[in-house]
């Protein structure tokens, strides 16, 4: 793969001499141009930059010296192959950069890269580069950096290690954290027991067990476990916990709450009408003990995605935490759907979401539910709980159980 950078700080690139990304370049499979941009300004000052018509603090890069280094870049590089370049230019506001988007890059035998300063580049620039190559603006993420260079150094790293040769053992790439939707499982190496300065740290017995199988399935748990605490956003897309791909997932924050009570009074009151029992947690909390709610349990929430029918809505909610005094049982409670979308499968998703959510100290899922609440007694009954005998963790409820499969 051929790879052009121009950038007013070529030594910036430097970094792309070691490691695997130099090793790779040294193999070959890698040819890498670093450009310097003030070649190609031409004044005694190799001025690259002026001040931006219509006012305003900072100066724009000059779109002539941007002109005539990509057209030299396009000269220097076309080849029967690859006649032109897909040119990449960084900037807060492009298309998120992803892994999705690094194979797909990885499939190119050019690249190009014009890596902006001060302000940006002048607009016509894109203009005159779409006119001859593909052009993408590629954002490294929702921050402001100072210039392109971090962003090329991030995405050249992340193409070019997708490769063929250029990571030993490929293997190593199929587990990684955003390869399927995961975050990656915990690593350990040697000793198997760590004594941290007085305090043993010893490593997960399952993988000291030789049991391929049993290590697989506990990696596996752990890429669920984590993604679904740290992004639930990833876990709600993946396969892992199917039925919430339509939805934005993410961690509950006490700016959700005034909608949290809205939605549990809503979902509570045909609980109490049901069991004539209205002095119930759901029904008689205040704002304050929602927002308490918060910070004692892992809350997540659903809500329709931007370009949905209700943008933003809040259409469902659940929330889990190990039981305070027991880590071996996982309770999960306050799982809430908007009445008017009840029975579609959102509750088993966001059911399913909450347990992966678990750690694989837990054995034991738990919640609780009216014990005449029917509906509500089928839906964890289909979901693998049973009723546990006797009267519930709260007056007129039932306590039901799964366990966790090993
Ligand atoms: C290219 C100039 C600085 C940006 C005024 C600060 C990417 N994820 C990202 N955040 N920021 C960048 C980025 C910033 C850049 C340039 C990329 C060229 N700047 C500008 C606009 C506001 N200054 C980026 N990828």
């Amino acid at each position: 793969m051929r790879l052009d950078v121009v950038s007013i700080f070529p030594e910036y690139l430097a970094p792309l001499d070691l490691s695997l990304i130099g090793k790779a370049r040294r193999e070959g499979v890698l040819d890498l141009h670093v450009h310097d941009l003030r070649g190609f300004a031409h004044d005694r000052h190799h001025t690259v930059d002026d001040t931006p018509f219509g006012g305003g603090a900072g100066m724009v890069m000059k779109p002539e010296p941007w002109a005539e280094a990509l057209d030299h870049v396009l000269d220097a590089g076309a080849t029967e192959g690859a006649p032109v370049p897909h040119l990449l230019v960084p900037g807060p506001g492009g298309v998120p950069f992803s892994q999705a988007m690094a194979h797909a890059l990885a499939e190119e035998p050019w690249l190009a890269f014009a890596c902006g300063r001060y302000e940006g580049i002048d607009e016509r620039v894109y203009e005159h580069a779409a006119e001859r190559m593909p052009v993408t603006v590629v954002s490294l993420g929702d921050y402001v950096l100072g210039g392109g260079e971090v962003a090329v150094l991030a995405v050249v790293e992340a193409v070019a290690r997708l490769l063929p040769g250029v990571v030993g053992n490929a293997e190593s790439l199929v587990e990684e954290s955003h390869e399927g939707g995961l975050l990656e499982y915990p690593v350990y190496t040697r000793p198997a027991l760590w004594d941290d300065d007085g305090t043993p740290r010893e490593v997960p017995a399952v993988l000291r067990s030789g049991d391929h199988a049993a290590v697989a399935r506990w990696r596996q748990e752990q890429r669920v476990a984590r993604t679904v605490a740290r992004r639930p956003d990833l876990a709600a897309a993946s396969a892992a916990v199917g039925g919430l791909e339509d939805l934005q997932v993410r961690a509950a924050v006490p700016a959700d709450a005034p909608e949290l009570l809205v939605l549990q009074r809503a979902c509570w009151a045909p609980e109490g009408r049901i069991s004539g029992e209205w002095s119930i947690p759901p029904l008689e909390e205040t704002l304050e003990d929602v927002r308490r709610g918060l910070a004692d349990w892992t809350t997540w929430v659903a809500r329709v995605p931007a370009g949905g029918s209700a943008p933003g809505r809040l259409v469902g909610s659940v929330r889990g935490r190990v039981r305070p005094g027991d880590p071996s049982v996982w309770e999960t409670g306050r799982l809430m759907v908007a009445p008017d979308l009840q029975g579609a499968g959102l509750g088993r998703a966001l059911l399913a979401l909450a347990e992966a959510g678990a750690p694989t100290s837990v054995r034991t899922y738990w919640l609780n539910t009216g014990r005449v609440s029917e509906a509500n007694l089928r839906r964890y009954r289909r979901a693998g709980y049973r009723p546990v005998p006797g009267e519930g963790s709260f007056p007129g409820t039932v306590d039901l159980t799964r366990a966790r499969r090993p």
